[in-house]
């Protein structure tokens, strides 16, 4: 073989692309790095090999591809496809990617980059920790802790806990649980908290140390047990209750906590109240009255279409009122 590296097509490329496909299925999955090495050593030899292979015969004749790998380039040149291939494929794409969804951190994008390299299961996540940025990571530790609602007595309880906690550290904070909770579900998939302060306007300076203060409190505390991450004004994480009185093991929650200035609070703790299909019809809404909301502001839309400055809101009716929508409780804001 010439060393022009490159240079040449590579006019056995399908060859090449269906070993790759079995490389990675025995690396992510099954983890039988022999049979993963057979098939990349294969798929590189018929990579550098300068002429079109016919079958598999001619493949055998090749350093690195036996018996097993030239039926298969026989079956490809026959059918066009690989059953095995179309099983590993078929019978879990779809379903694999629904699966690894479940984790949070990863999105349908990251799930199909997953499968297509071979991981299709929850173990093979563990198995390959790796391939998963730190968000997934958690989410594949508390994978089956995320996975459970949280009834509404433990929101009520962690409710007590972080308001108590926040009002010890400066009884200037206010903080509100916001999503279903606030809704009044009966049970939620995770907390979500607003927070602001009476000191922090939008014409302040940004002041990313009064939600730190408050994470870094509420670690103290041993509630909050991990980060997702920590910016200025968001706050992703992991919580935990202290053991109760029935002594039955407490698990892990998703909790997320934003820090808006309180000009901004209001509009906030409507978006973060959700639901978000009432969000969008109440966007929707607002438009067709000439004013454009979003989870910061109300603004009206000028003639021109540029939004003008933010109106001043101090309560959730205040953004009915200026939209001319009758008030709708939370408990009344599911669709
Ligand atoms: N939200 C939105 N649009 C999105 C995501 C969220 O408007 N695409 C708003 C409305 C949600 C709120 O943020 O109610 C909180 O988001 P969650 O995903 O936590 O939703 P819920 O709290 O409503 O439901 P769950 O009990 O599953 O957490
Ligand atoms: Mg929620
Ligand atoms: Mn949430």
């Amino acid at each position: 073989m010439s060393k022009r590296k490159g240079i040449a097509e590579n006019v056995n490329s399908d060859f090449c692309d269906f070993l790759t496909e079995l490389a990675n299925y025995e690396k992510n999955v099954n983890r039988q790095m022999h049979k993963y090495n057979a098939y990349r050593k294969a798929a590189s030899v018929l990579a550098k090999h300068p002429t079109r292979i016919k079958n598999g015969t001619e493949a055998r004749k090749l350093n690195g591809i036996g018996d097993k790998i030239g039926k298969k380039i026989d079956e490809f040149v026959q059918t066009g496809t690989l059953q095995k291939l179309v099983k590993i494929r078929a019978s879990d794409t779809n379903q694999a990617i629904n699966l690894l969804t479940r984790v949070t951190g990863i999105g349908p994008a990251a799930a199909r980059k997953l499968v297509d390299e071979g991981i299709t299961t929850i173990e093979d996540l563990r198995k390959n920790p790796g391939k998963l940025n730190h968000h997934q990571q958690l989410g594949l530790k508390y994978f089956e802790d995320f996975e459970k609602r949280i009834p509404r007595e433990e929101m009520l309880e962690m409710q007590s806990l972080i308001q108590g906690d926040i009002n010890q550290l400066d009884s200037d904070y206010v903080a509100t649980i916001c999503g279903s909770f606030r809704r009044g579900a009966s049970s939620s998939g995770d907390i979500d908290i607003l927070l602001t302060h009476s000191s922090y306007s939008s014409e302040d300076k940004k002041k990313p140390e009064l939600l730190k203060q408050v994470v870094h409190h509420l670690e103290k505390s041993k509630f909050v047990v991990d980060t997702i991450s920590l910016g200025d004004t968001k706050f992703m994480g992991v919580c935990k209750l202290p053991a109760g009185k029935s002594s039955t093991e407490r698990v892990f929650r998703r909790i997320d906590i934003r820090l808006l200035p309180n000009d901004q609070y209001y509009c906030g703790v409507l978006y973060f109240t959700g639901s978000d299909v009432f969000n969008k019809k109440m966007r929707a809404h607002a438009l067709e009255q000439g004013f454009t909301l979003n989870e910061y502001t109300i603004r009206p839309m000028g003639s021109t279409g540029v939004p003008g400055e933010a109106l001043p809101v101090s309560s959730e009716e205040d953004v009915f009122d200026i939209i001319g929508m009758k008030y709708l409780k939370p408990s009344q804001r599911s669709e």
